[in-house]
C-alpha cells in the first residue's frame, strides 16, 4: 500500500461531497455472512469506505476483513480498539490516541504495540485524534479505556484538544460519543472545533437517522460514521437515505 493512499481518498471524498458517509462493522455484533452482506449494502448505498473494528471485540477480526477485502471494492480501515486488533488485509488503519483521556496505555502504549506488527503487514496508520464526548451515560469505549469523556458543554476543551491533535501532526480528529450513544456529539462543539481545525473531523455516536446526520454535516462535519443504527436494521434503503444525507 502506497503511503497515504487511503488519507487521499478520504481527502477526495470531502472534496468530491460536501461530507463522507462511513459504515461500522463490528464483527462481534454480525456472523460472517451479514458483514459480507453489510459490506455490498454500504458498497450500492453509496457509502464510502468500511470502518471495521469496535473498543471490545470478542471475535478474531483477521478472518472476517480477508473475507470482507474479497467481496468489496470499498476501502477498509480498521478502527482497532486496542493492539490485538489488526489485519494485513486491511487498507488502512485510524491510529487512534485517545487524546480526550489520560490513559497512558490507550494515548500511546498500545501504538507501540501495534507499530512493528503494522510494518510487517504494510497497511497505511492513519493517525487519528480519537477524542469521547459525554453523550449522557457510560459506553463501552469509556469503560474499557477508563477515562472520563470530555464535557458535552465544554467545545473550549474540545477545540483546544482538537488543536494539540493537529499540532501533533495527527491527520485526523474522531470526536465519538461511543457506540449506542444516548445522544450524539453536540452540533455547537462540532462547529467550534472546524472553526479552530484545518484537518477533517469525524463524527460518531448515537447518529440514528439521515437527519441527524445531514445535522452534524452541517454542523460542520466531515465524515459520519453509523454502527448501531445499521446493525439493527440491516437495510439497504436506509443505508442509501444515510449517504445521502450526507453527501448532500
Ligand atoms: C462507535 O462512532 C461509532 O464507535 C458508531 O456509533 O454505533 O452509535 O452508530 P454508533
Amino acid at each position: 500500500m502506497q503511503t497515504g493512499t487511503i488519507l487521499n481518498y478520504l481527502h477526495q471524498t470531502i472534496k468530491r461531497y460536501r461530507a463522507g458517509y462511513l459504515v461500522l462493522i463490528d464483527p462481534d455484533q454480525f456472523t460472517v455472512s451479514d458483514c459480507v452482506e453489510s459490506a455490498h449494502q454500504a458498497e450500492e448505498a453509496g457509502t464510502d469506505a468500511l470502518l471495521l473494528g469496535g473498543s471490545f471485540l470478542t471475535t478474531d477480526l483477521q478472518p472476517v476483513v480477508e473475507i470482507l477485502k474479497k467481496e468489496t471494492r470499498l476501502p477498509i480501515i480498521l478502527f482497532p480498539g486496542d493492539a490485538m486488533h489488526l489485519s494485513p488485509h486491511a487498507d488502512a488503519i485510524l491510529y487512534l490516541s485517545l487524546i480526550s483521556g489520560r490513559n497512558a496505555n490507550f494515548l500511546i502504549g498500545e501504538q507501540v504495540k501495534a507499530a512493528p506488527r503494522l510494518r510487517q503487514y504494510d497497511i497505511e496508520p492513519i493517525p487519528t485524534g480519537y477524542m469521547l464526548i459525554d453523550s449522557g451515560r457510560q459506553t463501552s469505549v469509556g469503560f474499557i479505556s477508563g477515562t472520563t469523556p470530555l464535557p458535552r458543554d465544554k467545545s473550549d476543551l474540545a477545540w483546544a484538544h482538537a488543536l494539540a491533535a493537529e499540532y501533533l501532526g495527527m491527520q485526523l480528529v474522531y470526536l465519538e460519543a461511543g457506540s449506542g450513544a444516548e445522544q450524539p456529539v453536540p452540533n455547537q462543539m462540532i462547529t467550534t472545533v472546524k472553526e479552530h481545525i484545518s484537518i477533517p473531523v469525524l463524527v460518531g455516536g448515537g447518529i440514528t437517522t439521515p437527519e441527524i446526520a445531514a445535522q452534524k454535516v452541517e454542523a460542520g462535519a466531515d465524515f459520519i460514521v453509523t454502527g448501531t443504527v445499521i446493525e439493527n436494521n440491516r437495510s439497504l434503503t436506509l443505508m442509501k437515505q444515510f449517504a445521502d444525507a450526507v453527501h448532500g
